[in-house]
C-alpha cells in the first residue's frame, strides 16, 4: 500500500507516465480499430475525491484508477464519459462475434502510432512500449442493454449489467504465491489476450460494453477500477433479454463479492474462503453461474 500511495502521489504532482492504464481499443473480429474509435473517451485531467488518500488532492489523469466513492458515472464507464458518448460511433457486430481490447499506459499527449500499429502478433498495442499490466486482479466485461426507445449514445448505463468474461486467475499449489492473475504481468512478459465472444445467445440491439479490471486488496474501499465502455449494435437471432442483471456503482461497493480480500489473498499468498469475482455472475449464454475461480494444482 505504501508504494502504490507514493507512486499515486507522484503521478498526482508531476507529468510521469504508465502508473495505470486505460482500455482504449477495440477489435472486432481481428480486425483493430483506431485508438478510442467505438470507445467513450474521458475528461482528463479530471477532479474528483480519492478514497482514504487526502493528500493526493482531486486531480485524476487519463489513466488513473476510479473507485468506489466516486461519480457512479466515473464507475460506470469512466470519468466524464457522457461528455463524449454523442461522438463516440456505435460498432455493429453480430451476436457470436469476437471482441478483443487492448490496454494502453502513456496519457494521450504521448500517443504515438507505433505503439499501437503493426504490433507483433496482431496486438492492439504494443509490448515493446512497456505495455504491461501492473496491478494484480481480474479483467472483466459487461453487457448493459439501451433501454426501449433511448439511442446508446444518450444511456448512462444507469440500468442493468450482465458480465458475458472473466480473466482471473491460476492457482498454483506448490508456489508460495499461489494466485497467479493471469492479466497481471508482473514478469514483464506480454500480457495475455483480452479476447471473448458476444454470446451467440445475446438478443439483438444496442448495448454499453464495459471492459474494466478490478485490483481489490485488503483496505475495504480501496479497489481500483479501470473502466471503458465501447458502444455497439448487435444483430442476432435471439429475441426476449438477458438474465438480469446488476447495478452498477453498487456491485463494485466495498462489501460486495471480490471487492476486499484478506491481506493474504491480496498477496497472493492464499484464496479466501468463498471467493468470487467481482460483478456478480456470469453469463454463459444459457444460464448465469457463480462466477468462482477453479482451485486445481
Ligand atoms: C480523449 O481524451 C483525452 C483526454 O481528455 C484527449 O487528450 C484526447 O485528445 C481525446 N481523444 C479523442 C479521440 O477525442
Ligand atoms: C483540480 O485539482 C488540481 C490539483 O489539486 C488543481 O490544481 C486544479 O486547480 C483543479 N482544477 C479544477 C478545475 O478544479
Ligand atoms: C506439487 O507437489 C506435489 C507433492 O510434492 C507433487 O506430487 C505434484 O506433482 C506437484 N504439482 C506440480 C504441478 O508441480
Ligand atoms: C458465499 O457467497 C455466496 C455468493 O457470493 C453467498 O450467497 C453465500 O451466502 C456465501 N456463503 C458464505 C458461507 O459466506
Ligand atoms: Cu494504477
Amino acid at each position: 500500500m505504501v508504494s502504490m500511495t507514493i507512486l499515486a502521489a507522484l503521478a498526482a504532482t508531476t507529468t510521469v507516465v504508465q502508473g495505470h492504464f486505460t482500455f482504449v481499443r477495440i477489435a472486432h473480429n481481428g480486425i483493430w480499430q483506431h485508438p478510442t474509435r467505438y470507445i467513450r473517451n474521458k475528461t482528463a485531467p479530471f477532479n474528483e475525491t480519492w478514497f482514504n488518500q487526502p493528500g493526493l488532492g482531486p486531480y485524476h489523469g487519463y489513466n488513473f484508477p476510479t473507485e468506489y466513492v466516486n461519480l457512479p458515472e466515473s464507475v460506470r464507464c469512466g470519468r466524464d464519459n457522457m461528455a463524449h458518448a454523442a461522438d463516440t460511433e456505435v460498432l455493429r457486430v453480430a451476436a457470436g462475434d469476437e471482441i478483443e481490447f487492448a490496454h494502453q499506459r502513456y496519457e494521450p499527449e504521448e500517443w504515438t502510432d507505433d505503439m499501437f500499429y503493426g504490433c507483433p502478433e496482431g496486438r492492439g498495442t504494443c509490448h515493446k512500449y512497456g505495455m504491461d499490466i501492473n496491478h494484480p486482479g481480474p479483467v472483466m466485461a459487461f453487457l448493459s442493454p439501451v433501454p426501449k426507445g433511448v439511442d446508446v449514445r444518450e444511456y448512462g448505463g444507469a440500468g442493468e449489467w450482465t458480465k458475458i468474461y472473466t480473466l482471473g486467475f491460476r492457482y498454483r499449489k506448490n508456489e508460495t504465491l499461489k494466485v497467479d492473475w493471469l492479466a497481471y504481468n508482473w514478469e514483464k512478459t506480454p500480457v495475455p489476450r483480452f479476447a471473448f465472444k458476444i454470446p451467440p445467445q445475446t438478443p439483438s440491439g444496442q448495448y454499453l460494453l464495459r471492459m474494466d479490471l478490478i485490483w481489490a486488496y485488503s483496505l475495504a474501499g480501496g479497489a481500483q477500477m479501470y473502466p471503458s465502455c465501447a458502444h455497439i449494435d448487435v444483430s442476432g437471432i435471439s429475441t426476449g433479454q438477458l438474465p438480469a442483471g446488476v447495478q452498477i456503482p453498487e456491485i463494485f461497493s466495498p462489501d460486495s463479492p471480490g471487492m476486499t480480500l484478506s491481506w493474504e489473498m491480496g498477496n497472493q499468498y492464499s484464496v479466501d474462503a468463498n471467493y468470487s469475482h467481482p460483478g456478480g455472475p456470469l453469463w454463459d449464454g444459457e444460464k448465469l453461474v457463480p462466477d468462482k475461480p477453479v482451485i486445481g494444482e
